[in-house]
């Protein structure tokens, strides 16, 4: 499947539409989710357009995942969490539904499910 980059998350990269963004360099963005699934739900994302792990390229990876890791050290910390969820979704089979890469950064705390 190709890119098509009128998705939400393309949308938030020009400034098309608003979001509340908690990190950004020249290749990466991290806003917070709309349907937090706990306190804290962020997501990360590439500024190269990507439409989900299985077809970005290793570069875009290898500078995304720091940011990941910068961004689950910062959520624990800001949300006094147990632990942090990171995961990532491709395809609609798998519950992909923003179809631009997109790492979810969610805050855990000891014994509190997910909402779903
Ligand atoms: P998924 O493709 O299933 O990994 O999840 C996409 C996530 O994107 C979902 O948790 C909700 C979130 N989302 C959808 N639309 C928007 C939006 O307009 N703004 C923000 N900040 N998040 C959104």
């Amino acid at each position: 499947m190709s890119y098509d980059d009128n998705n939400i998350f393309a949308k938030i990269l020009r400034g098309e539409i608003p979001s509340h963004k908690v990190y950004e360099d020249e290749h990466s963005l991290a806003f917070m989710d709309v349907m937090p699934q706990a306190a804290g739900h962020a997501l990360v994302i590439p500024k190269q357009g990507s439409r989900n792990i299985l077809d970005a390229d290793p570069e875009t990876l290898s500078r995304l995942i720091p940011v990941v890791q910068k961004v689950a050290i910062a959520a624990k910390a800001a949300f006094s969490a147990d632990g942090v969820t990171v995961v990532q979704f491709n395809e609609p089979a798998a519950g992909q539904t923003v179809y631009h890469l997109h790492f979810h950064v969610i805050p855990r705390m000891e014994g509190v499910a997910l909402k779903p």
